[in-house]
C-alpha cells in the first residue's frame, strides 16, 4: 500500500474513533461503517441481503444457452508490470508457477483453523466439485453469464478445520487485490474456488489457476489469481475500503 492509502486509513480511523465506534465489523453481526455516513448505505444493503438470503437461498442460475462473452478486466496477467495492480514479488512467483503448468501452485489456508494447509491444485480438484452458470455483475455497469466449476469454499475451510472464533475469511491474490467476506458468504453453497470456466481450464485473464466466485455480491469481490486465505476472528480491510469500494457489495 502506498502513502495515499495510509493517509486515507488514518482519516477513516479518525472518523471511527471520533464517533466512538470500534473497528470490528466481522466480530459483530454488522459490516463496518467506520462511523462514516456514506458507509451506512452498505449496512442497509447488508441487512436487506441477509433477510433475502436467509437460509442460504441461491443467486439465480442460468441455462447453458444463456452463456455470454465475458470480458477479462482488471488484472489479466499478474506477471505483467504495466498492469495497475502489479506487485513485483508476487509476479515472479506467479510467472514461475504458470510456466510449470501450476504444478507448484499451493493455496495456503491459515489463521483461525486447526489444520493450516497448503492445497495443491490437484488436491482441490479431487474434492467434490460444483458447477454453476451465474451472472457476473461488475460495478462498472456490465454483466455477463458464464459457467464456473470449482470446489465449494465451505469444503476447503472444513478440511482446514474452522475454529469456533472464526468470523471473516480474508483472501489474497497474486496482484494487489485482497478482500474479505463474512462466514455467511464463505459458507454459502454457491461460493466456490473456481478452476474451470465454460467447461475449460480457467483462462489466465479470468484468474488462473484459481479464483473466488461469490455469487451474492458484485464482481470485484470475486478475487482472481488466489494466493492465500486467512481465516480471522475479526474484520480487517487493507484494500477495498481504502481503495474507495464498499466492503459489502450485495446484489
Ligand atoms: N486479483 C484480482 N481479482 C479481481 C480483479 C483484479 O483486478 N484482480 N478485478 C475484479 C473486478 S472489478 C471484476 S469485474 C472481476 C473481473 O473478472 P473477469 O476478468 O473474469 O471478467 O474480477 C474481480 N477480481
Ligand atoms: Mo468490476
Amino acid at each position: 500500500m502506498g502513502e495515499p492509502t495510509i493517509a486515507r486509513r488514518r482519516f477513516i480511523t479518525g472518523l471511527a474513533s471520533s464517533a466512538g465506534i470500534a473497528l470490528a465489523g466481522c466480530a459483530r453481526t454488522d459490516p463496518p461503517t467506520y462511523g462514516n455516513l456514506l458507509r451506512m448505505g452498505d449496512l442497509v444493503n447488508y441487512k436487506a441481503q441477509r433477510l433475502l438470503f436467509a437460509g442460504h437461498s441461491l443467486a439465480p442460475q442460468y441455462d447453458r444457452s444463456e452463456i455470454s462473452a465475458a470480458p477479462a478486466i482488471g488484472t489479466t496477467d499478474p506477471a505483467n508490470s504495466s498492469q495497475p495492480f502489479f506487485v513485483a514479488e508476487h509476479a515472479e512467483a506467479y510467472d514461475r508457477m504458470r510456466k510449470g503448468g501450476f504444478a507448484d501452485y499451493r493455496l495456503t489456508v491459515e489463521g483461525s483453523v486447526s489444520r493450516p494447509t497448503a492445497f495443491s491444485l490437484a488436491e482441490l480438484m479431487q474434492m467434490p466439485s460444483r458447477t454453476q452458470i451465474t451472472r457476473h455483475t461488475c460495478e462498472e455497469g456490465w454483466s455477463s453469464i458464464a459457467e464456473w466449476t470449482g470446489v465449494p469454499l465451505k469444503l476447503v475451510l472444513e478440511a482446514a478445520g474452522i475454529e469456533p472464533d472464526a468470523r471473516c475469511v480474508q483472501l489474497y491474490a497474486y496482484d494487489r487485490f485482497e478482500d474479505s467476506i463474512d462466514l455467511f458468504d464463505a459458507l454459502h453453497p454457491q461460493t466456490i474456488l473456481a478452476y474451470g470456466m465454460n467447461g475449460r481450464e480457467l483462462p489466465r485473464g479470468h484468474g488462473a489457476p484459481l479464483r473466488l466466485r461469490v455469487e451474492t455480491q458484485l464482481g470485484y469481490k470475486s478475487l482472481k489469481f488466489l494466493r492465500s486465505i486467512v481465516v480471522r476472528n475479526e474484520f480487517r480491510d487493507d484494500w477495498t475500503i481504502p481503495a474507495g469500494w464498499s466492503w459489502y457489495a450485495g446484489i
